[in-house]
């Protein structure tokens, strides 16, 4: 990889809001521009808005604004969302901008002069909505092969592009240079695409003029893929060959969603072959998020609006879950369910946990200072070490290779180490010790895996980096690089402040329907054991893991009224809050079993006992006399732990 990178979004339509789409694809680009600058490459991240063609033309005509007034607004819409998500860019192209007009006027004179372009008229289909011609054989029922929606009969004068006359050099250079279409399924579509025949390309439309004029004939306006896809040089300065063309052109990565490759994989590569420029060096088509494993449409009402979720969960949870949920490349799913699973399970309990707990033993040990780390390391001292050591690399290869939610896997799992080595380690046994060269080395360990953990998420999660350093004590974040995640370069003596829980635990709304009664069983004719024990039977690891156990902490318990056998206990299980009624009220008085860490089945279905909803069961085991023991946990294990 070179070390420069100029990397783009697609400029979106401003025909309506954005929503979590778009800002998957920007977070995305957002992170990796982050991620390079601080591997000291030098980056140009640039996004924009699409704001011609019919689409936007009806859509503005139907609110009954003018199409500049109608665009103005959205587009502002589209700022602030960036601002809002952290997303800094630098440079945003409005194609309406004088500069994008002299882009494309001068794109579309250079190729026509060369007899590139030439003067016909068209007869056949279009979507408006994708804003894509289509011919007849393509059509899938009559209807948009893309969007599915129904394809209007278009008819008129227009001008065409010799795409076909470049079909053969594409190929050709996309065998030379396969890394142009990534990830690689998507190549082989793109080439069958290309392989099925390349019609010409109409270039102009004549039927509404919301659009660049054709600079040599005002009766046309360019078409708006022809027209957008020019953003790319606009925000170089294109005609002009200054510094920003030739210090960036050509674009290190185009960013798009898998809808919109034949464009930039098609009709882009042509054009610039026709301009006698390099073709960009990877554009890489990833994914569509869903919404509950369904298309996100208005007109299924389950388009998700990114700003209403940043107002309830913050930005750096609807960021993370972004890049850490989705391979990247392929379809994702979200939903409200699994956002705050991934918020409780990975930043509330993993990071927040590790965070917290570390600087509360500090307070207690050292009065909240970095100590020296005195004793030589350990094995498991020296396996955490490496392993902070090797992420840097780790994650910059991932990042090369497009690879978001394995660098967020990669850093997890040191955060997960950081937290297996308290337990390891047991700071709260070396404690007792009158030598404390040993705890102080291991709190240094903790604070200074923490400090890396800050610096490695910071291209992803700015906000929560920024946070984790101040907690930190230390200073001078932005001077930061990926040089500095390098195990040793805390100081010891840093005055450490403890502050409140970055992710607070996020309480989920009850969404699991009580269980129905269950059918009465047909009466057998002998009478047969509730429960089978399958005593003697082996059981593959599948098995067990079907039983999902956690780590609960009791939060309450109190009788049931007319049950003296029964308990109603609150616990925490990590990701909500749940019921559990148990048979335990013989063997436990309810204000002992506050604060205790039991095991509970997580996954059982819920059940009513005594009119009491019972989500979960505990484990226990029986002594030969009848006394009853909760199986528990130090408070060395967060709730929600999984016992396995
Ligand atoms: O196509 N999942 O603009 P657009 C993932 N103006 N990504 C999504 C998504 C989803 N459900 N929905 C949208 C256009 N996106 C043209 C682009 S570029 C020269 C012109 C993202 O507003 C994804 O990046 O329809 C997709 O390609 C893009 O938004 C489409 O945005």
């Amino acid at each position: 990889m070179s070390e420069r990178f100029y990397v783009t979004t697609p400029i979106y339509y401003p025909s309506d809001h954005l929503h979590i789409g778009h800002a998957y694809t920007t977070t995305v680009a957002d992170s990796l521009a982050r991620w390079h600058r601080f591997a000291g490459r030098d980056v140009y991240f640039v996004t924009g808005s699409d704001e011609h063609g019919q689409k936007i033309q009806r859509a503005a005509l139907a609110k009954g604004v003018s199409p500049q007034a109608y665009v103005d607004e959205i587009v502002a819409s589209f700022k602030n969302l960036w601002e809002k998500m952290n997303v800094r860019y630098d440079d945003f192209v409005r194609t309406t901008d004088d500069r994008h007009h002299r882009a494309v006027q001068a794109v579309f004179q250079k190729i026509y002069d060369q007899g590139d372009i030439y003067k016909s008229s068209y007869e056949g289909w279009y979507c408006t909505p994708c804003e894509t011609f289509w011919v007849e054989n393509r059509l899938e029922d009559g209807h948009c092969p893309d969007c599915k929606r129904p394809v209007e009969l278009v008819e008129e004068e227009s001008y065409f592009f010799r795409m076909s006359k470049y079909a053969p050099r594409l190929l050709e250079y996309i065998e030379e240079h396969p890394e142009l279409i990534q990830p690689e399924t998507r190549r082989n579509e793109m080439v069958n695409f290309i392989k099925s025949g390349l019609e010409d390309l109409c270039v102009s439309r004549t039927t509404f003029d919301w659009g660049i004029p054709v600079p040599f004939d005002n009766k046309h306006v360019v078409y708006v893929w022809f027209d957008a896809l020019t953003n790319y040089l606009t925000a170089l300065g294109y005609p002009e060959k200054g510094e920003l063309m030739e210090k960036w052109w050509p674009a290190d990565l185009h960013l798009v969603g898998k809808e919109i490759m034949r464009f930039h994989t098609i009709i882009w590569p042509i054009m610039l072959m026709a301009l006698d420029l390099p073709l960009p060096k990877a554009v890489f088509g990833h994914g569509w998020l869903l919404f509950d494993s369904d298309k996100m449409s208005k007109s299924k009402g389950n388009v998700v609006d990114p700003l209403v979720l940043i107002d309830e969960f913050g930005v750096d949870p609807i960021r993370y879950f972004l890049m850490r949920e989705v391979s990247f490349g392929q379809d994702g799913n979200f939903s409200r369910k699994a956002l705050i699973e991934r918020t409780n399970a990975d930043l509330a309990n993993d990071l927040g946990n590790l965070l917290n707990r570390t600087l509360s033993m500090l307070d207690r040990y050292f009065e909240g200072v970095v100590p020296e780390p005195a004793a030589s390391p350990n094995a498991i001292d020296q396996a955490l070490i490496d392993y902070a050591n090797s992420l840097g690399s780790a994650v910059d290869t991932c990042l090369k290779e497009y690879k978001l939610n394995e660098a967020l896997v990669k850093i997890w799992q040191l955060i997960g180490r950081g937290n297996k080595y308290v337990d390891e380690r047991a700071p709260w046994n070396l404690a007792k010790l009158d030598d404390k060269s040993e705890l102080s080395s291991v709190m240094y360990n903790l604070v200074e895996t923490l400090r890396i953990v800050a610096l490695a998420i910071k291209p992803f999660l700015p906000e929560t980096a920024a946070k984790m350093w101040s907690q930190l004590g230390l200073t001078d974040l932005d001077e930061k690089s990926l040089s500095d995640v390098t195990w040793g370069l805390l100081p010891a003596g840093t005055q450490t402040k403890k502050g409140d829980p970055i992710f607070p635990r996020i309480e989920v709304e009850k969404e699991t329907p009580v269980a129905p009664p269950e059918k009465k069983p047909e009466a057998k004719k002998e009478s047969a054991p509730v429960q089978e024990k399958p005593e003697g039977v082996l059981i593959g690891i599948d098995d067990f893991f079907k039983c999902e156990l956690v780590v609960a902490e009791i939060i309450e318990a109190g009788p049931i009224k007319g049950a003296d056998k029964l308990l109603k206990l609150q616990v925490d299980i990590g990701s909500e809050k749940r019921q559990i009624v148990a048979g335990i009220a013989q063997h436990y008085a309810a204000d002992d079993l506050v604060g205790r860490r039991i095991i509970v089945v997580k996954n059982l279905k819920p059940a009513k006992l005594r009119g009491e909803l019972s989500e979960g069961m505990l484990l226990a085991a029986t002594s030969p006399e009848g006394r009853l023991e909760l199986v528990s946990v130090s408070d060395a294990i967060p709730a929600g732990s999984r016992v396995k």
